[in-house]
């Protein structure tokens, strides 16, 4: 089993706790911020699966994909097409998102987040 399913599977998902991430965008613990606005912020991920591997998340704290609600619309669209711009520009020649949800999903941190990999040839499916 990779290291990144078992911490997913030992998550703790409590519902409004604050993670890491909040941490992150509150700049209280350091991460390689490559954007940010208003509402989202984009940082290279500490343990890149790929030569190019970078997160955008929202600056709400929306813990999982599945807690999000039509009120969370305009955020969800703009994490997605900031993900876009910013992959576009350094991924010309494709890329992938990913969204992992919940244990299965191998989700280990519950802030929504977009994952951005690519500078190399992905495979099909997914493990
Ligand atoms: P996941 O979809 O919840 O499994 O992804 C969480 C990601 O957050 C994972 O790729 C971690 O390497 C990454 N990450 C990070 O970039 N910085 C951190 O301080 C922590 C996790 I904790």
């Amino acid at each position: 089993m990779s290291s990144e399913v078992e911490k997913a599977q030992t998550a703790k998902h409590e519902k409004h706790k604050e993670t890491i991430f909040d941490k992150i965008i509150a700049k209280q613990l350091p991460a390689d911020i490559i954007f940010e606005d208003d509402k989202c912020l984009a940082f290279n991920d500490v343990n890149p699966q790929a030569p190019t591997h970078f997160l955008v998340i929202p600056k709400k704290r929306i813990p999982t994909l599945d807690a999000s609600c039509e009120d969370d619309k305009e955020i969800l669209g703009h994490v997605l097409l900031t993900a876009k711009i910013l992959a576009q520009k350094r991924l010309p020649n494709g890329y992938r998102l990913v969204i992992n949800n919940g244990p299965d999903g191998c989700q280990s941190v519950y802030h929504l987040h977009v994952h951005i990999l690519g500078g190399r040839q992905m495979g099909w499916p997914p493990g």
